[in-house]
């Protein structure tokens, strides 16, 4: 019997290209559903190697008006994309809802094109692990390119490199004052600047400053973090903001970060997975009533209850 035989009906289907069960499945994966969670299992072995790009910078700057023109550039090249725009105002409806802010100048019926919003409301702290999975759905339905739009607010913007490979941090010109503020959150995540909206005066000068500070203080010492100027307005500068990707995405596999970073993400994936059953394991404890109630009346301090409980907790399982 062949593997693909022992896979499950929908992993089946997902991976023959059916895009219903892949809007289905990603659903499911968003919701946490038993059947997706079945599916996620049986594909594994057949992700890990797509190109996750993400796109972050404060609100307005055109994230998604790039993907929408990196959407064209890739279907030039005759590469699919999929495209996942986590956006937290956008209703969760439960079905399929597309990335209402990029504007479709394309056939909405290109099989090559898959584009999902996703509200990153009710995921507290797992919306990186939500992320992951529907990319790992994405990969496994053949699309080994996924664009991924975060918001504007540091915390999303900070958890997309637990998703991308590549992260593109998009500005404008006149950063001024703002590239002070942005310095500590942005700074740290980009692999890639884009400097948008070029065709506006300052653009020069907003290279100029951020070059110099890419080269200040990059997360890895041994990628020099390109600045790439664009217009959606102009179309410029597009096709060297994928060249710039596809430089980081080399450099990933010739300096063997991809796999040391990927080790990192998926270690701290696993961590988290665990401390939710942990986490669930604990508060479902009956003994942690008992433990309250010293604390309570002001007998014994919350810290040094809940440092007995575990020692307790450990002693049981020893
Ligand atoms: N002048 C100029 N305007 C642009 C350019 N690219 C995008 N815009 C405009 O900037 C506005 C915001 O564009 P979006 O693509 O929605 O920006 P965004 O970063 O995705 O926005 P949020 O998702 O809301 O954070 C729109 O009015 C665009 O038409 C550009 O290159 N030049
Ligand atoms: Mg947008």
């Amino acid at each position: 019997m062949s593997t693909a035989r022992r896979l499950p009906p929908a992993a089946q289907a997902l991976i023959a290209g059916d895009r219903r069960t892949l809007a289905r499945l990603i659903t499911g994966a968003e919701n946490d559903d038993p059947g997706s969670r079945e599916v996620l299992r049986a594909i594994y072995p057949r992700t890990g190697r797509a190109w996750l790009i993400g796109f972050a910078g404060p609100l307005g700057v055109g994230k998604s008006s790039l993907i929408n023109e990196l959407i064209a550039h890739l279907r030039s090249l005759r590469k699919n994309v999929a495209v996942v725009a986590v956006d937290p105002s956008s209703p969760f409806s439960g079905g399929s809802v597309l990335g209402d802010r990029i504007r479709l100048d394309r056939s909405p019926d290109d099989p090559g094109v898959f584009i999902r919003s996703m509200a990153s409301r009710g995921h507290a702290g797992g919306l990186a692990r939500a992320t992951r999975e529907v990319t790992r759905l994405l990969e496994a339905a053949g699309f080994d390119i996924v664009l991924v739009e975060t918001v504007g607010s540091g915390q999303v913007d900070v958890e997309i490199r637990e998703v991308a490979t590549t992260s593109v941090v998009v500005l404008v010109p006149h950063l001024g004052d703002e590239v002070q503020t942005l310095k500590a959150g942005l700074f740290e995540i980009a692999d890639v600047f884009c400097v948008n909206k070029a065709e506006l005066p300052g653009a020069d000068r907003a290279r100029r400053d951020l070059s110099e500070l890419a080269g200040l203080g990059s997360v890895d010492p041994d990628w020099t973090v390109p600045v790439v100027a664009t217009s959606t307005v102009t179309h410029a500068g597009v096709s060297e903001l994928w060249q710039a990707i596809e430089a980081h995405e080399h450099y990933l596999d010739s300096s063997g970060k991809r796999v040391e970073r990927e080790r990192g993400r998926l270690t701290r994936e696993i961590l988290a997975l665990t401390e939710g059953r942990f986490a669930a394991d604990l508060s479902s404890d009956p003994s942690l009533a008992r433990r309250v109630e010293p604390v309570l009346a002001h007998k014994q301090d919350p810290e040094t209850a809940a440092r007995r409980w575990w020692l307790e907790r450990r002693k049981g399982r020893a």
